[in-house]
Protein backbone atom coordinates (compact mmCIF):
# COMPACT_ATOMS: atom_id res chain seq x y z
CA UNK A 1 0.00 0.00 0.00
CA UNK A 2 1.74 3.04 -0.76
CA UNK A 3 1.68 6.45 0.79
CA UNK A 4 -1.10 8.27 -0.63
CA UNK A 5 -3.45 5.07 0.14
CA UNK A 6 -2.37 4.21 3.54
CA UNK A 7 -3.32 8.53 4.48
CA UNK A 8 -6.90 8.01 2.57
CA UNK A 9 -7.32 5.31 4.86
CA UNK A 10 -6.59 7.22 8.16
CA UNK A 11 -8.53 10.30 6.54
CA UNK A 12 -11.44 7.58 6.57
CA UNK A 13 -11.00 6.48 10.19
CA UNK A 14 -11.38 10.14 11.04
CA UNK A 15 -14.80 11.02 8.82
CA UNK A 16 -16.40 7.55 10.15
CA UNK A 17 -15.38 7.32 13.87
CA UNK A 18 -18.82 7.77 16.28
CA UNK A 19 -16.71 10.64 18.58
CA UNK A 20 -13.87 12.55 17.90
CA UNK A 21 -12.01 13.05 21.54
CA UNK A 22 -8.73 13.31 23.05
CA UNK A 23 -8.32 9.61 22.32
CA UNK A 24 -9.39 9.52 19.11
CA UNK A 25 -7.16 12.51 18.06
CA UNK A 26 -3.93 10.39 19.74
CA UNK A 27 -5.02 7.28 17.87
CA UNK A 28 -4.84 9.31 15.04
CA UNK A 29 -1.46 10.66 15.17
CA UNK A 30 -0.26 7.37 16.32
CA UNK A 31 -0.84 5.95 13.37
CA UNK A 32 0.35 9.01 11.04
CA UNK A 33 3.80 8.44 12.69
CA UNK A 34 3.83 4.95 11.55
CA UNK A 35 2.35 4.98 8.08
CA UNK A 36 5.27 8.34 7.73
CA UNK A 37 8.35 6.35 9.08
CA UNK A 38 6.73 3.60 7.08
CA UNK A 39 7.04 5.56 4.16
CA UNK A 40 10.78 6.47 4.65
CA UNK A 41 9.99 10.18 5.79
CA UNK A 42 12.56 11.15 8.49
CA UNK A 43 11.34 10.48 12.12
CA UNK A 44 12.56 13.79 13.25
CA UNK A 45 10.40 15.35 10.40
CA UNK A 46 7.66 12.80 11.41
CA UNK A 47 7.24 13.88 15.18
CA UNK A 48 7.45 17.54 14.55
CA UNK A 49 4.53 17.26 12.47
CA UNK A 50 2.50 14.99 14.79
CA UNK A 51 3.28 16.70 17.59
CA UNK A 52 2.29 20.03 15.94
CA UNK A 53 -1.04 18.26 14.91
CA UNK A 54 -1.71 16.76 18.23
CA UNK A 55 -1.36 19.85 20.61
CA UNK A 56 -3.05 22.07 17.74
CA UNK A 57 -5.84 19.61 17.85
CA UNK A 58 -6.34 19.64 20.75
CA UNK A 59 -5.36 22.76 22.56
CA UNK A 60 -6.11 25.05 20.27
CA UNK A 61 -9.26 26.24 20.84
CA UNK A 62 -11.63 25.15 17.88
CA UNK A 63 -13.25 27.28 15.60
CA UNK A 64 -16.49 28.98 15.23
CA UNK A 65 -18.87 27.09 13.14
CA UNK A 66 -16.93 23.80 12.80
CA UNK A 67 -17.35 20.43 14.01
CA UNK A 68 -14.17 18.94 16.25
CA UNK A 69 -14.12 16.65 13.24
CA UNK A 70 -13.56 19.28 10.71
CA UNK A 71 -11.35 20.90 12.84
CA UNK A 72 -9.35 18.24 12.93
CA UNK A 73 -8.92 17.35 9.53
CA UNK A 74 -8.53 21.02 8.50
CA UNK A 75 -5.04 20.98 11.12
CA UNK A 76 -3.96 18.09 9.37
CA UNK A 77 -4.28 19.45 6.10
CA UNK A 78 -2.63 22.29 7.41
CA UNK A 79 0.67 20.91 8.73
CA UNK A 80 1.02 18.74 5.81
CA UNK A 81 -0.08 21.71 3.77
CA UNK A 82 3.40 23.75 5.79
CA UNK A 83 5.30 20.52 5.07
CA UNK A 84 4.94 20.10 1.25
CA UNK A 85 5.91 23.65 1.23
CA UNK A 86 3.39 26.56 -0.05
CA UNK A 87 2.45 26.55 -3.68
CA UNK A 88 4.81 27.85 -6.29
CA UNK A 89 5.08 30.82 -8.36
CA UNK A 90 6.85 30.43 -11.36
CA UNK A 91 9.92 32.65 -11.99
CA UNK A 92 9.09 34.84 -14.92
CA UNK A 93 12.77 36.06 -15.34
CA UNK A 94 14.91 34.54 -18.10
CA UNK A 95 16.25 31.27 -16.78
CA UNK A 96 17.58 27.91 -17.36
CA UNK A 97 15.49 24.86 -16.89
CA UNK A 98 17.30 21.12 -16.41
CA UNK A 99 14.75 17.92 -16.40
CA UNK A 100 15.74 14.71 -14.70
CA UNK A 101 14.12 11.82 -13.90
CA UNK A 102 13.74 8.03 -14.36
CA UNK A 103 12.48 6.05 -18.05
CA UNK A 104 8.93 7.38 -18.75
CA UNK A 105 8.59 9.33 -16.02
CA UNK A 106 7.19 12.69 -18.36
CA UNK A 107 10.55 14.36 -19.05
CA UNK A 108 10.15 14.88 -22.46
CA UNK A 109 6.60 15.39 -22.29
CA UNK A 110 6.92 17.57 -19.29
CA UNK A 111 9.66 19.82 -21.15
CA UNK A 112 7.36 20.84 -23.80
CA UNK A 113 4.39 21.34 -21.57
CA UNK A 114 6.83 24.04 -19.98
CA UNK A 115 7.90 25.50 -23.14
CA UNK A 116 4.30 26.04 -23.58
CA UNK A 117 3.66 27.28 -20.58
CA UNK A 118 6.41 29.92 -20.57
CA UNK A 119 5.46 30.49 -24.60
CA UNK A 120 2.05 31.49 -23.05
CA UNK A 121 3.23 33.86 -21.06
CA UNK A 122 4.76 36.20 -24.01
CA UNK A 123 8.30 34.76 -23.04
CA UNK A 124 10.72 33.14 -25.72
CA UNK A 125 11.73 29.15 -25.25
CA UNK A 126 14.18 26.95 -26.47
CA UNK A 127 13.81 23.48 -26.10
CA UNK A 128 17.09 20.96 -25.54
CA UNK A 129 17.11 17.32 -26.98
CA UNK A 130 19.91 16.07 -24.65
CA UNK A 131 18.67 12.73 -24.40
CA UNK A 132 21.22 10.84 -26.49
CA UNK A 133 20.34 7.41 -25.50
CA UNK A 134 16.95 6.80 -27.81
CA UNK A 135 17.19 9.34 -31.19
CA UNK A 136 13.30 8.61 -30.43
CA UNK A 137 13.52 10.92 -27.71
CA UNK A 138 14.97 13.71 -29.95
CA UNK A 139 12.42 13.20 -32.92
CA UNK A 140 10.10 13.40 -30.14
CA UNK A 141 10.92 16.47 -28.40
CA UNK A 142 11.70 17.92 -31.67
CA UNK A 143 7.90 17.65 -33.09
CA UNK A 144 6.34 18.69 -29.90
CA UNK A 145 8.65 21.87 -30.66
CA UNK A 146 7.28 22.36 -34.07
CA UNK A 147 3.80 22.01 -32.44
CA UNK A 148 4.09 24.61 -29.73
CA UNK A 149 6.39 26.63 -32.08
CA UNK A 150 9.38 27.24 -30.01
CA UNK A 151 12.89 26.91 -30.70
CA UNK A 152 14.37 23.25 -30.66
CA UNK A 153 18.16 22.39 -30.55
CA UNK A 154 19.75 18.86 -30.66
CA UNK A 155 23.51 17.64 -32.17
CA UNK A 156 21.64 14.86 -34.53
CA UNK A 157 24.02 11.77 -33.87
CA UNK A 158 25.87 13.40 -31.06
CA UNK A 159 27.05 11.28 -28.36
CA UNK A 160 28.19 13.16 -25.24
CA UNK A 161 24.78 14.93 -23.97
CA UNK A 162 26.94 17.91 -22.47
CA UNK A 163 27.92 18.68 -26.18
CA UNK A 164 24.35 19.05 -27.03
CA UNK A 165 24.13 21.41 -24.04
CA UNK A 166 26.77 23.00 -25.04
CA UNK A 167 25.92 23.60 -28.81
CA UNK A 168 22.65 25.14 -27.30
CA UNK A 169 24.09 27.38 -25.32
CA UNK A 170 26.07 28.52 -27.77
CA UNK A 171 23.31 29.51 -30.22
CA UNK A 172 19.99 29.86 -27.99
CA UNK A 173 19.32 33.87 -26.91
CA UNK A 174 15.81 32.74 -25.47
CA UNK A 175 14.72 33.91 -22.44
CA UNK A 176 13.85 29.90 -21.00
CA UNK A 177 16.15 26.97 -22.64
CA UNK A 178 14.89 24.09 -21.24
CA UNK A 179 16.93 20.63 -21.26
CA UNK A 180 15.62 17.49 -21.36
CA UNK A 181 17.83 14.74 -20.22
CA UNK A 182 17.96 10.92 -20.74
CA UNK A 183 16.57 9.07 -18.20
CA UNK A 184 17.56 4.78 -17.15
CA UNK A 185 15.18 2.83 -15.32
CA UNK A 186 17.13 2.37 -12.54
CA UNK A 187 19.59 5.17 -11.44
CA UNK A 188 23.42 3.82 -12.35
CA UNK A 189 26.54 5.75 -12.74
CA UNK A 190 26.68 6.30 -16.69
CA UNK A 191 23.27 8.72 -15.82
CA UNK A 192 25.17 9.97 -12.33
CA UNK A 193 28.28 10.97 -15.14
CA UNK A 194 26.09 12.65 -17.80
CA UNK A 195 24.22 14.48 -15.74
CA UNK A 196 26.96 15.87 -13.16
CA UNK A 197 28.74 17.01 -16.83
CA UNK A 198 25.23 18.73 -18.26
CA UNK A 199 25.43 20.30 -14.65
CA UNK A 200 28.73 21.73 -15.06
CA UNK A 201 28.29 23.12 -18.51
CA UNK A 202 24.45 24.29 -18.02
CA UNK A 203 25.22 25.44 -14.61
CA UNK A 204 20.47 25.50 -14.40
CA UNK A 205 18.28 27.53 -12.62
CA UNK A 206 15.86 25.37 -11.88
CA UNK A 207 16.66 21.43 -11.48
CA UNK A 208 13.14 19.93 -11.51
CA UNK A 209 12.62 15.94 -10.88
CA UNK A 210 10.19 14.59 -12.80
CA UNK A 211 8.34 12.22 -10.91
CA UNK A 212 5.26 10.15 -11.70
CA UNK A 213 2.05 9.91 -9.84
CA UNK A 214 2.20 6.39 -8.87
CA UNK A 215 5.81 6.06 -8.01
CA UNK A 216 5.18 5.56 -4.58
CA UNK A 217 7.55 5.68 -1.42
CA UNK A 218 11.09 4.92 -3.61
CA UNK A 219 10.84 7.86 -4.65
CA UNK A 220 12.35 9.25 -1.38
CA UNK A 221 15.92 7.13 -2.60
CA UNK A 222 15.55 8.38 -6.31
CA UNK A 223 15.18 12.04 -5.17
CA UNK A 224 17.90 11.56 -2.78
CA UNK A 225 20.05 10.04 -5.77
CA UNK A 226 19.36 12.91 -7.99
CA UNK A 227 19.93 15.28 -5.67
CA UNK A 228 23.62 14.31 -4.83
CA UNK A 229 24.28 14.93 -8.32
CA UNK A 230 22.53 18.06 -9.09
CA UNK A 231 20.40 19.96 -6.39
CA UNK A 232 17.01 19.27 -6.90
CA UNK A 233 15.16 22.88 -6.83
CA UNK A 234 11.81 21.56 -7.31
CA UNK A 235 9.71 18.62 -8.14
CA UNK A 236 7.12 17.78 -11.24
CA UNK A 237 4.75 15.20 -10.32
CA UNK A 238 3.38 14.11 -13.47
CA UNK A 239 0.17 11.75 -14.18
CA UNK A 240 -2.08 13.36 -11.88
CA UNK A 241 -4.95 12.04 -13.98
CA UNK A 242 -4.20 8.66 -13.47
CA UNK A 243 -4.48 6.26 -10.63
CA UNK A 244 -1.35 7.59 -9.19
CA UNK A 245 -2.17 10.02 -5.96
CA UNK A 246 1.50 11.38 -5.45
CA UNK A 247 2.19 10.15 -2.45
CA UNK A 248 5.77 9.74 -3.49
CA UNK A 249 6.42 13.49 -4.09
CA UNK A 250 5.85 13.83 -0.68
CA UNK A 251 8.19 11.40 0.36
CA UNK A 252 10.97 12.96 -2.00
CA UNK A 253 9.90 16.57 -0.70
CA UNK A 254 10.70 15.14 2.59
CA UNK A 255 14.08 13.68 1.47
CA UNK A 256 15.51 16.45 0.02
CA UNK A 257 13.43 19.64 1.30
CA UNK A 258 12.75 20.61 -2.63
CA UNK A 259 8.71 21.35 -2.97
CA UNK A 260 6.77 20.44 -5.92
CA UNK A 261 6.50 22.50 -8.71
CA UNK A 262 4.17 21.76 -11.44
CA UNK A 263 1.57 19.13 -11.79
CA UNK A 264 1.15 16.93 -15.00
CA UNK A 265 -2.92 16.22 -15.48
CA UNK A 266 -2.49 14.46 -18.94
CA UNK A 267 -0.98 14.14 -22.43
CA UNK A 268 -1.67 16.91 -23.82
CA UNK A 269 0.42 20.04 -23.79
CA UNK A 270 -2.02 22.46 -21.80
CA UNK A 271 -2.50 19.84 -19.20
CA UNK A 272 0.29 21.45 -16.97
CA UNK A 273 -0.69 23.29 -13.40
CA UNK A 274 0.81 25.34 -10.91
CA UNK A 275 1.45 23.43 -7.97
CA UNK A 276 -1.04 24.38 -5.28
CA UNK A 277 -0.53 22.78 -1.64
CA UNK A 278 -4.19 22.88 -0.62
CA UNK A 279 -5.32 21.11 -3.92
CA UNK A 280 -2.75 18.42 -4.32
CA UNK A 281 -2.80 17.49 0.26
CA UNK A 282 -6.83 17.26 -0.54
CA UNK A 283 -5.81 14.96 -3.06
CA UNK A 284 -3.27 12.65 -1.50
CA UNK A 285 -5.30 12.47 1.68
CA UNK A 286 -8.40 11.63 -0.53
CA UNK A 287 -10.68 14.55 1.07
CA UNK A 288 -13.41 14.94 -1.57
CA UNK A 289 -14.47 17.91 -0.43
CA UNK A 290 -11.02 19.57 0.90
CA UNK A 291 -12.27 22.58 -1.07
CA UNK A 292 -15.77 22.86 0.44
CA UNK A 293 -14.52 22.18 4.01
CA UNK A 294 -11.15 24.78 3.60
CA UNK A 295 -13.64 27.25 1.99
CA UNK A 296 -16.05 27.16 4.85
CA UNK A 297 -13.03 27.11 7.34
CA UNK A 298 -12.09 30.19 5.33
CA UNK A 299 -15.46 31.86 4.97
CA UNK A 300 -14.95 31.65 9.12
CA UNK A 301 -11.59 32.66 9.55
CA UNK A 302 -8.44 32.96 7.33
CA UNK A 303 -10.30 35.47 4.34
CA UNK A 304 -11.61 38.21 7.32
CA UNK A 305 -8.51 37.91 9.23
CA UNK A 306 -6.27 41.00 8.60
CA UNK A 307 -2.56 40.54 8.85
CA UNK A 308 -0.06 43.05 10.06
CA UNK A 309 1.19 43.05 6.10
CA UNK A 310 -1.64 43.95 4.51
CA UNK A 311 -1.88 47.54 5.43
CA UNK A 312 2.15 48.07 5.65
CA UNK A 313 1.47 48.18 1.91
CA UNK A 314 -0.93 47.52 -0.47
CA UNK A 315 0.52 45.25 -3.05
CA UNK A 316 -1.47 44.33 -6.42
CA UNK A 317 -1.17 40.79 -4.91
CA UNK A 318 -2.93 41.70 -1.49
CA UNK A 319 -5.44 43.86 -3.20
CA UNK A 320 -6.88 40.74 -5.49
CA UNK A 321 -6.53 38.91 -2.09
CA UNK A 322 -8.96 41.24 -0.40
CA UNK A 323 -11.24 41.57 -3.17
CA UNK A 324 -11.57 37.88 -3.55
CA UNK A 325 -12.05 37.79 0.45
CA UNK A 326 -15.12 40.77 0.04
CA UNK A 327 -16.50 39.20 -2.87
CA UNK A 328 -16.82 35.40 -0.97
CA UNK A 329 -18.09 37.72 2.06
CA UNK A 330 -19.76 40.50 1.41
CA UNK A 331 -18.82 44.18 1.41
CA UNK A 332 -18.61 43.12 5.03
CA UNK A 333 -15.25 40.95 4.17
CA UNK A 334 -11.83 41.33 5.02
CA UNK A 335 -9.94 44.82 4.59
CA UNK A 336 -12.75 46.63 2.66
CA UNK A 337 -15.13 46.22 5.62
CA UNK A 338 -12.10 48.22 7.49
CA UNK A 339 -12.30 51.11 5.19
CA UNK A 340 -15.17 51.57 5.73
CA UNK A 341 -17.70 49.50 2.37
CA UNK A 342 -19.37 52.33 1.56
CA UNK A 343 -16.22 54.27 0.90
CA UNK A 344 -14.92 51.95 -1.45
CA UNK A 345 -16.20 52.47 -5.10
CA UNK A 346 -18.51 49.94 -6.10
CA UNK A 347 -17.09 49.08 -9.20
CA UNK A 348 -13.98 47.96 -7.15
CA UNK A 349 -16.11 45.53 -5.01
CA UNK A 350 -18.54 44.56 -7.90
CA UNK A 351 -16.51 42.64 -10.17
CA UNK A 352 -17.92 39.88 -12.14
CA UNK A 353 -16.77 36.41 -11.66
CA UNK A 354 -14.73 36.52 -15.70
CA UNK A 355 -12.61 39.14 -14.65
CA UNK A 356 -11.38 38.02 -11.13
CA UNK A 357 -10.21 35.34 -13.30
CA UNK A 358 -8.83 37.60 -15.91
CA UNK A 359 -7.20 39.44 -13.12
CA UNK A 360 -5.73 36.15 -11.70
CA UNK A 361 -4.37 35.24 -14.95
CA UNK A 362 -3.02 38.86 -15.15
CA UNK A 363 -1.03 38.69 -11.85
CA UNK A 364 0.54 35.08 -13.24
CA UNK A 365 1.59 36.94 -15.61
CA UNK A 366 3.42 39.56 -13.69
CA UNK A 367 7.06 39.15 -11.92
CA UNK A 368 7.51 39.22 -8.51
CA UNK A 369 8.64 43.26 -8.93
CA UNK A 370 5.41 44.29 -10.72
CA UNK A 371 3.31 42.42 -8.37
CA UNK A 372 5.23 44.68 -4.98
CA UNK A 373 5.47 48.14 -7.48
CA UNK A 374 2.66 48.62 -9.68
CA UNK A 375 4.29 51.96 -10.97
CA UNK A 376 6.57 49.04 -13.03
CA UNK A 377 3.73 48.24 -15.04
CA UNK A 378 2.57 51.85 -15.25
CA UNK A 379 5.75 52.81 -16.43
CA UNK A 380 5.66 50.87 -19.17
CA UNK A 381 3.88 49.76 -22.10
CA UNK A 382 5.69 46.71 -23.06
CA UNK A 383 5.41 45.15 -19.70
CA UNK A 384 1.71 45.76 -20.11
CA UNK A 385 1.75 44.24 -23.32
CA UNK A 386 3.85 41.32 -21.75
CA UNK A 387 0.83 40.95 -19.25
CA UNK A 388 -1.90 41.12 -21.58
CA UNK A 389 -0.02 38.45 -23.99
CA UNK A 390 0.43 35.78 -20.84
CA UNK A 391 -3.19 36.51 -19.71
CA UNK A 392 -4.66 36.36 -23.06
CA UNK A 393 -6.40 39.83 -22.91
CA UNK A 394 -6.08 43.42 -24.55
CA UNK A 395 -3.95 46.43 -23.18
CA UNK A 396 -7.25 48.14 -21.82
CA UNK A 397 -7.79 45.25 -19.93
CA UNK A 398 -4.31 45.45 -18.25
CA UNK A 399 -4.79 49.06 -17.65
CA UNK A 400 -8.39 48.59 -16.26
CA UNK A 401 -7.07 46.46 -13.55
CA UNK A 402 -4.61 48.65 -13.33
CA UNK A 403 -7.07 51.68 -12.41
CA UNK A 404 -8.88 49.82 -9.91
CA UNK A 405 -5.78 48.97 -8.49
CA UNK A 406 -4.73 52.87 -8.39
CA UNK A 407 -8.57 53.91 -6.62
CA UNK A 408 -7.78 51.47 -3.97
CA UNK A 409 -4.40 52.61 -3.18
CA UNK A 410 -5.47 56.09 -3.22
CA UNK A 411 -8.12 55.13 -0.18
CA UNK A 412 -5.81 52.81 2.01
CA UNK A 413 -3.28 56.04 1.49
CA UNK A 414 -6.29 57.68 3.45
CA UNK A 415 -7.12 55.48 5.63
CA UNK A 416 -2.99 55.01 6.68
CA UNK A 417 -2.52 58.46 7.69
CA UNK A 418 -5.61 57.98 9.68
CA UNK A 419 -4.40 57.13 13.20
CA UNK A 420 -8.17 56.04 14.37
CA UNK A 421 -8.16 53.80 11.72
CA UNK A 422 -4.44 52.46 12.98
CA UNK A 423 -5.44 51.66 16.15
CA UNK A 424 -8.11 50.21 15.52
CA UNK A 425 -5.95 48.12 13.03
CA UNK A 426 -3.69 47.04 15.86
CA UNK A 427 -6.52 45.91 18.01
CA UNK A 428 -7.99 43.67 15.47
CA UNK A 429 -4.58 41.72 14.84
CA UNK A 430 -3.99 41.42 18.59
CA UNK A 431 -7.11 40.43 18.94
CA UNK A 432 -6.53 37.66 16.52
CA UNK A 433 -8.94 38.42 13.72
CA UNK A 434 -12.39 39.72 12.94
CA UNK A 435 -13.99 36.39 13.11
CA UNK A 436 -15.55 37.15 17.07
CA UNK A 437 -15.59 40.98 16.47
CA UNK A 438 -18.36 42.68 16.11
CA UNK A 439 -18.07 44.82 12.84
CA UNK A 440 -20.57 47.77 13.23
CA UNK A 441 -19.05 48.55 16.52
CA UNK A 442 -15.36 48.68 15.19
CA UNK A 443 -16.92 50.44 12.39
CA UNK A 444 -18.51 52.90 14.39
N1 LIG B 1 -1.87 10.72 -18.45
C1 LIG B 1 -0.69 11.35 -18.46
N2 LIG B 1 0.32 10.86 -19.21
C2 LIG B 1 1.51 11.50 -19.19
C3 LIG B 1 1.72 12.65 -18.38
N3 LIG B 1 3.02 13.05 -18.58
C4 LIG B 1 3.55 12.17 -19.45
N4 LIG B 1 2.66 11.24 -19.83
C5 LIG B 1 2.85 10.09 -20.75
O1 LIG B 1 3.83 9.24 -20.21
C6 LIG B 1 4.61 8.64 -21.25
C7 LIG B 1 6.08 8.88 -21.01
O2 LIG B 1 6.33 10.26 -21.11
P1 LIG B 1 7.73 10.86 -21.60
O3 LIG B 1 7.61 12.33 -21.53
O4 LIG B 1 8.13 10.30 -22.91
O5 LIG B 1 8.69 10.33 -20.46
P2 LIG B 1 10.29 10.41 -20.34
O6 LIG B 1 10.80 9.06 -20.66
O7 LIG B 1 10.57 10.77 -18.92
O8 LIG B 1 10.77 11.46 -21.27
C8 LIG B 1 4.11 9.25 -22.54
O9 LIG B 1 3.20 8.35 -23.13
C9 LIG B 1 3.38 10.50 -22.08
O10 LIG B 1 2.33 10.85 -22.97
C10 LIG B 1 0.63 13.15 -17.57
O11 LIG B 1 0.72 14.14 -16.82
N5 LIG B 1 -0.54 12.45 -17.65
MG1 LIG C 1 12.14 11.36 -22.74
Amino acid sequence: MDLGQSLRQLVAKITNAPVIDEKAVKSFTKDLQRILIASDVSVKLVFDLTKRIEKRALESEQMQGLTLREHLLKVVHDELVQFMGSSYTPKMEKHKILLMGLFGSGKTTGAGKLAYFYKKRGMSVGLVGADVERPAAQEQLEQLSEQIGVHFYTVKGEKDAYKVVQDALSKSKDDILIVDSAGRSAFDERLAEELTKIGEILHPDESYLVLSADIGQIAGKQAQEFNSLIPITGVIVTKMDGSGKGGGALSAVAATGAKISFIGVGEKMEDLEIYDSSRFVGRLLGIPDIAGLMEKVKAVTEESQIKEEDFQELTIESFYNQLKAAKKMGPLGGLFSMMGASDIPKDVINQSEGKMKLYESMINSMTKEERKDASLLRKSRSRMERVARGAGCTLEDVRGFLAQFSKMEKMFDRFRKDRGFRKKMEKMIKGGGMGNMNLPGLMG
